[in-house]
């Protein structure tokens, strides 16, 4: 996506607050997105497996909730991995909607889905789902929307922007909708930890590669090579914390702001919140959602659920 002044804004403010911070959404250029796909592969990231499992362990149910006719919209859909699974069983599906702020990649993922899913009309949106977006018009008139969101993106919103997104899902999904949705749970930190912090640094890679797409796009000038990557599970609130911690004291530019950082300083770059059953169910009762079923793994790492709209 071009580049926009209020995107250069929301980094000038993110890099000017107390501890300095920037989104997760700015991981995702077309580097960050393959390595993300990288993560996905890893032994300690046990949560794309886990949700796939899920997924396939429950196929039938799933496909029968979501019902004919239907229009899935899924938001951040980066490679459709685990929607591939759906798309495979939901035979009479009235459009599938891929939305994602990665343009290249989001085009590249859905050519491929329409090569392997002729008959289901594929189309693509490129936008930040934080914000307002048009949902195309498919060819068949839809009985239903079903918003899905996998991989617990969800995750990676703090509880009032959780809420807000909650919220925009819900009004996507509309009358009668439903959201289909990946959820982490809560539990023993080392496996927790260990997903974030893995053996062959894939993941320092992905967090360091936000600095490397700054400089690429948005007239960043980070001496990469001068930060580390750091992931730490706070148990107390349940999320991982995930930084980049400047290895001296040293001074960036973007555009014509510039920014000192000392030496262990940290700029925050994500959380990954993991959720128990009964805090999500809160969370979304308060978006206007009811859970209608929640589906684990048998050592109830993760879950997948279905809510309507209450
Ligand atoms: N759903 C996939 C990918 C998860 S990675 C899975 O479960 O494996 C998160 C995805 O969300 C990436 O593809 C990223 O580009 C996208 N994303 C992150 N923030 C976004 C935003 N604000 N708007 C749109 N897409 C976003
Ligand atoms: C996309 N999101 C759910 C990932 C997560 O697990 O929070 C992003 C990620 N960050 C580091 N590793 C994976």
């Amino acid at each position: 996506m071009a580049v926009s002044d209020s995107e250069i804004s929301e980094i000038v403010t993110g890099l000017s607050a107390k501890p300095k911070q920037i989104s997760p959404k700015y991981f995702y250029d077309e580097r960050g997105s393959q390595l993300f796909d990288a993560i996905t592969e890893l032994p300690e990231y046990y949560l794309t497996n886990t949700e796939l499992g899920i997924m396939r362990d429950n196929i039938d149910e799933i496909v029968s909730m979501v019902g004919k006719q239907a229009s899935l919209i899924e938001f951040g859909s980066g490679s459709s991995l685990k929607t591939r699974v759906l798309l495979q069983h939901l035979s009479e599906l009235a459009a599938y909607v891929p939305v994602d702020i990665s343009d290249e990649h989001l085009h590249a993922s859905a050519e491929a889905i329409r090569s392997e899913f002729p008959h289901i009309d594929t189309l693509p949106v490129v936008a930040d789902f934080t914000k307002q977006f048009d949902l195309p018009t498919p060819m068949v008139m839809p009985v239903r929307n079903v918003v899905y969101f996998p991989g617990s993106t969800i995750g990676n919103f703090e509880h009032d922007l959780a809420m807000e997104l909650l919220r925009v899902m819900h009004h996507e999904a509309g009358k009668n909708g439903a959201l289909l949705i990946g959820v982490d749970l809560q539990k023993d930190p080392e496996i927790i930890e260990a997903a974030y912090n893995d053996s062959v640094g894939v993941t320092a890679e992905f967090n360091l590669n936000m600095l490397q797409h700054l400089n690429r796009d948005y007239g960043a000038n980070f001496d990469v090579s001068e930060f580390e990557h750091s992931a730490n599970y706070d148990s107390d609130i349940g999320r991982v914390v995930i930084e980049l911690i400047s290895r001296t004291d040293q001074t960036f530019e973007i555009g014509d702001n510039a920014f000192d950082i000392g030496d262990g300083e940290a700029i925050l770059t994500e959380y990954s919140h993991k959720y128990t059953l009964d805090g999500f169910a809160a969370m979304a009762k308060a978006a206007g959602f009811a859970v209608r079923k929640v589906w684990m793994d048998a050592d109830q790492l993760f879950s997948v659920q279905f809510l309507t709209r209450s």
